[in-house]
């Protein structure tokens, strides 16, 4: 029999597992108007004017909300680019992205 056949994988094949997802989470604060917030949601989330609506509400009463999750680099450049939607206006508007559990 062949020793060759035989033997164990040298380098065992590694556990695959699924990447980890990010929030994206939308930070109150007491400076940017509720509509701008609504707007940002719908561009760059695009979420319905209901949904965007409710995050939005839900960040104003509670401080912050998830807004939705996806991949570290979307994440990430999502919250960017809508944080600096915010920024362009002069709102302290503020996205975060952070891992799921
Ligand atoms: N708190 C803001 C206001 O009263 C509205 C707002 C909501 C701002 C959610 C940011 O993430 C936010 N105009």
């Amino acid at each position: 029999m062949s020793n060759i056949a035989t033997r164990p994988r040298a380098r065992p094949k590694p556990k695959v597992e699924r990447p980890r997802l990010y929030k994206v989470i939308l930070v109150n604060d007491d400076f940017t108007p509720r509509n701008f917030v609504v707007t940002v949601l719908k561009a760059e989330f695009r979420l319905g004017s209901d949904q965007a609506y409710r995050v939005m509400m839900t960040a104003h009463l509670k401080g912050a909300c998830v807004v939705a999750v996806f991949p570290r680099d979307v994440a990430e450049t999502k919250a960017m680019r809508a944080s600096e939607a915010g920024r362009k206006k002069g709102y302290p508007l503020t996205f975060t992205a952070e891992p799921e559990e």
